[in-house]
């Protein structure tokens, strides 16, 4: 979609001020040999170049990328059938009601059959008190590449499964959204009602989305109302959500489930790159950037490795776990302008994760995006492989601790780059 010429300035010339930023905040040092390079063989030039091409830390909502199913999309229909079939504001309303093959009991369930279903107005009552913000990829978990980083707006799931006034056998909770009223175009996803009552150490609670970076939820996005579960792959987050169903089913029923996809994996961390030469000149300072994705154990380094053809490989052959890797630079958080067309950074000051003056409490930021750099002062003439990687929290280097492609994307990308004699 469109990108306004100010709105791509304003977040380029952010992006490279995060990057002059934290060389004076964190110091010289911390780039080690490279810094020396900057002085004056044009690595300035060649980082700065780099760097404003960078995306920016927040996606807008029409940038995200769409992979919605249904024949047709539900986002593409009419207007007139949005209202008709309660895809719209005003017509939105939820069920949330007991499953009839394992049934649990609820002293109030919610229905459109009732006449008592839960609706727009209500979810805005509820937001009064106690909306929840929180920063989030959304990744699918069978693309290789994030759709895209929102701050993320709604109630927690759990306040609307209380008013159901669940008692006893409820083991899980099902979910899907308007499907044309066809069964063989539900998706449908699942969760372990423990999951949505309580939220596991430090991650943020499962929630009914309202708004995506300040902006209500387009209906592209899933508006008017989705699911958004912070620590899971895209299919978690239901879009056009229509029906809770309280059950006590004792296993995952995800439509996900059905493509061979592991569909109880959350996010993992890895990392990509955005830009690299494919040619370079011998003895030059060249850049690489990239993104990282902080998967449900954090983001504690990006690092690459230049491999140059007829040099010794590794003897870990399947992961290069003992490789010559070499820290990259993470950039630090945007300072002002997040980019995803935020309104004002003052929504983040009420966003989890933030402080009082709207900077993140930890950086990287978990279930986030994060950008690096690289720059070299120049290598001798060959053909080269550049891969990089990412190291969480727990020391775990990519593709581990889960490396299996259908529990979500962690191979380690290559690049070719030609060094050319000058
Ligand atoms: N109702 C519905 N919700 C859905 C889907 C869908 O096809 N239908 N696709 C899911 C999948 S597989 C992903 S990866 C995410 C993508 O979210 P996005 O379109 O906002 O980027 O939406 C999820 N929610
Ligand atoms: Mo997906």
């Amino acid at each position: 979609m469109e990108k306004s010429i100010a709105r791509l300035l304003s977040e380029h010339t952010a992006v490279t001020r995060r990057w002059m930023l934290s060389q004076s905040a964190v110091g010289i040092a911390a780039l080690g040999t490279q810094t020396i390079a900057l002085a004056n063989d044009g690595s300035q030039q060649v980082l700065r170049e780099a760097l404003e091409k960078l995306e920016s830390w927040l996606t807008a909502q029409q940038d995200f990328r769409d992979v919605s199913r249904g024949n047709p999309t539900p986002h593409s229909i009419p207007d007139a059938k949005k209202k008709e079939v309660g895809m719209t504001r005003d017509t939105w309303t939820l069920d949330v009601v007991s499953d009839p093959d394992n049934p649990s009991v609820l002293g109030n369930p919610l229905s459109k059959e009732n006449g008592n279903p839960f609706d727009f107005h209500q979810l805005m009552k509820l937001a009064e008190g106690s909306s929840i913000r929180f920063a989030k990829v959304m990744t699918c978990l069978n693309i290789g590449c994030p759709l895209g980083m929102g701050i993320w707006e709604g109630v927690a799931l759990r306040d609307v499964v209380w008013l159901a006034e669940p008692e006893k056998d409820l083991r899980r909770v099902f979910y899907y959204g308007y499907h044309n009223d066809e069964p063989k175009q539900m998706f449908r996803s699942s969760l372990p009602i423990a999951r949505v009552l309580e939220d596991p150490n430090g991650v943020p609670p499962v929630i009914l989305c309202y708004k995506l970076n300040g902006e209500f939820l387009s209906s592209e996005r899933g508006g008017p109302v989705r699911v958004v579960v912070p620590e899971a792959y895209g299919f978690k987050s239901i879009k056009w959500l229509t029906t809770m169903v309280l059950s006590n089913i004792s296993h995952a029923n995800d439509t996900y489930a059905e493509k061979n996809n592991d569909v109880d994996s959350p996010l993992k961390s890895f990392a990509a790159t955005l830009s690299a030469p494919h040619e370079v000149k011998a003895s030059k300072p060249f850049a690489v950037t990239g993104y990282a994705q902080s998967g449900i154990s954090g983001l504690d380094k990006v690092q690459v490795w230049l491999h140059r053809e007829g040099d010794p490989m590794p003897k870990d052959r399947k992961y290069f776990s003992d490789a010559p890797w070499t820290d990259a630079k993470i950039l630090d958080a945007p300072n002002e302008e997040w980019g995803g067309g935020l309104e004002s950074a003052e929504l983040l000051t009420k966003t989890l994760g933030f402080d009082a003056s709207g900077s993140p409490k930890r950086w990287p930021m978990r279930l986030g995006k994060a950008h690096w750099a690289y720059l070299s002062s120049g290598l001798r003439a060959g053909e080269y492989i550049f891969r990089c990687r990412t190291v969480d929290e727990n020391g775990a280097a990519q593709p581990m601790p889960r490396p299996f492609r259908k529990s979500g994307h962690a191979s380690i990308e290559l690049k070719r780059i030609t060094v050319l004699n000058a």
